[in-house]
């Protein structure tokens, strides 16, 4: 079949093909560039597009059609020989059309974190790949316009992260009509990146293990963490509705059988699935199936860039810039806001914590935090805002994150003279600090073959390249650079306190894992933004709160887009228990709403 010939000879092309302007298809603007065999293999216009030739936001045929010349996700990621397979990401089964474009240079979405050197037909230029931020590609003039056309809803959901997805499931399932929107061109937000897990407190997964949990240990702790500026009552509601958020993520399909300690915790609270896999990429998956299970209208490349009220306080929609519809109105009942959090946003954080400009972000390229902004400009309170945490373990210069969970599993933290300085399961921004005060203000991670096995995200970060490997802690020390017989005297001394269970340096808790051979391992890592703490004001029932103190009519939000709920200082764990929690809150007290108001 031409179209297979097609395929196969695209994929084995890494030739970048030139634009040749030329009058394609019969309108010269977009038929000047057409990427990679396409032109050579004289690929009309209604392949990709479909016969209507009208491409909507989804951009549904395009990648449907993409899918059907080029394979699925599976049958690409089957033919990938490189060690980095971007068909087979924690980024998951998205939109063709994320990374690969008809018309301009394709580009690889993994770039906006990654600097990968990927070659992929018609790529633009690995400068252009690294260099610009999501925020500047699509700065656009944000005139207020007049919308197209209306729609109408229900519930409109800002942001599909964890929150949007488990808000609009729940107000789906509670019978309202729901349209959830996403400025990117994949679903996920933040969530996606989740590598560590979630916390709840006295799990049916727990019990089976014989231990005892109370979700009053987990309040105390959260505020503790928080430095006690947490809304006790919000804190109150995200721990005694823990258990149950993992129950209804394993009734959607999740599995959340592993436990692990997270900072700041003194029991394994933090549920993740087996083997201990990273926990966002896992649900991200499971949401989107029953997202397609239940037929929801999910809608990628819709930035709402107003959310519209009486100036009385009741939202009454939004409106929508979609990348090819253009502006448009959804009128709703009610609204809710899980547009996530702003660490990706280099000038607001430089805004509010002009110190922290500048510094690495672990964040999706989405995290802007225009969920904040759109809220406040009809009213909403906004709490917190300087709160922005710092994690403190991220992959030497990358954008990667460790994730607490290596800690978890009995890694310690050494400094550049060999030597432990703090206690590995603090909270963060102890550890942070801690690490930001030694001279280099970096340190390494160190852990031997055990904990390696016991927590696959760590062979992702031997892919990525960022893991020193030895055969013994003396080999490890050179490739360090620290002194051998300091490293050898820190992990005898730490392999003590394991066999003790008891640490007098540190006072660590947990104690999990030994550092023995046959292999030992260091990764280099600095702190990074992670968590912005701060957002909109809301209430027990996810309602947000105005101005005036009193809650607004129809106006719900979850999530990074909240404030509140973490205090000053987040417990690794937790955002996920915020993100089903208040989001199942949200989406059925939206969707009870809406039915009293008929
Ligand atoms: O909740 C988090 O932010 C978390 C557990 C991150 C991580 O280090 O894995």
């Amino acid at each position: 079949m031409k179209l297979k010939n097609m395929v196969n000879a695209l994929l084995l092309s890494a030739a970048l093909l030139i634009a040749v302007p030329t009058a394609w298809g019969g309108e010269p603007a977009k038929g000047a560039f057409l990427a990679g065999m396409h032109k050579k293999n004289k690929v009309a216009c209604a392949d990709c597009h479909g016969k209507s030739l009208t491409v909507d936001d989804n951009e549904t045929a395009l990648n449907k059609n993409c899918k059907g010349c080029h394979g699925g996700f599976k049958d690409l990621a089957a033919k990938n020989k490189g060690h980095i397979n971007p068909h087979a990401s924690h980024l998951g089964d998205t939109n063709c059309t994320a990374c690969h474009k008809g018309h301009v240079a394709s580009k690889a979405y993994c770039n906006y974190c990654h600097s990968f050197a990927m070659k992929i037909p018609a790529m633009g230029s690995e400068k252009e790949s690294s260099d610009k931020t999501w925020v500047q590609e699509t700065a656009r003039e944000k005139k207020e316009a007049k919308s197209a056309r209306t729609e109408s809803a229900d519930v409109v959901v800002i942001g599909a992260g964890g929150s949007g997805y488990v808000a609009s499931i729940s107000a789906h399932d509670a019978g309202a009509k729901v349209i959830l929107l996403e400025k990117m061109p994949i679903t996920g937000g933040n969530s996606m990146l989740a590598a560590g897990g979630i916390n709840a407190a006295r799990t049916r997964y727990q019990e089976r293990l014989g231990m005892h949990d109370d979700p009053a240990e987990m309040v105390k702790e959260t505020m503790k963490g928080g430095r006690e500026k947490n809304d006790p009552e919000l804190v109150k509601v995200l721990a005694y509705n823990s258990a149950d958020a993992v129950d209804f993520l394993v009734s959607l399909g999740a599995d959340m059988t592993d436990l692990v300690r997270s900072g700041g915790v003194a029991v394994d609270r933090t549920h993740r699935p087996v083997g201990g896999a990273a926990v966002g990429p896992h649900l991200i998956k499971v949401y989107r199936d029953n997202a397609a299970k239940r037929n929801l209208d999910v809608r990628v490349n819709s930035e709402v860039v107003q959310i519209l009220s009486d100036g009385q306080g009741r939202v009454t929609g939004v409106q929508v810039r979609g990348k090819h519809s253009g502006l448009y109105t959804i009128k709703a009942k009610a609204v809710i806001d899980t547009a996530g959090g702003f660490a990706a946003n280099n000038e607001l954080v430089g805004f509010y914590k002009p110190q922290f400009k500048e510094t690495a972000s672990s964040n999706q390229p989405g995290a802007t935090g225009e969920g904040v902004a759109l809220a406040e400009k009809i009213g909403a309170k906004v709490i917190d805002m300087e709160q922005i945490q710092i994690h403190p373990t991220m992959g030497g210069e990358t954008k990667v994150l460790i994730s607490e969970t290596v800690r978890g599993s009995g890694a310690i933290l050494v400094n550049h003279a060999g030597k432990r300085f703090v206690n590995e399961l603090t909270t963060r921004d102890k550890a942070s600090a801690a690490i930001l005060a030694q001279p280099e203000k970096s340190a390494f991670l160190v852990l031997g073959e055990e904990i390696r096995k016991s927590n696959v995200q760590i062979d992702g970060y031997i892919v990525l390249g960022l893991v020193q490997e030895a055969d013994s802690v003396a080999a490890l020390a050179a490739k360090m650079g620290v002194s051998a017989d300091v490293l050898a005297a820190t992990v005898d001394a730490y392999n003590k306190a394991f066999a003790a269970k008891k640490d007098p340096e540190f006072q660590r808790q947990d104690l999990p894992r030994a550092i023995n051979g046959p292999k030992y391992y260091s990764i280099w890592v600095k702190p990074g933004r992670h968590h912005t703490m701060g957002g909109v004001k809301i209430n027990t029932e996810a309602q947000v709160i105005g101005k005036d103190g009193k809650a607004m009519t129809g106006f719900y939000a979850a999530g990074e887009v909240t404030g509140g709920v973490h205090g000053w200082n987040r417990l690794g764990g937790n955002a996920i228990t915020d993100t089903v929690v208040f989001g199942r809150i949200a989406g059925n007290n939206a969707a009870r709403f809406v039915k009293e108001a008929k």
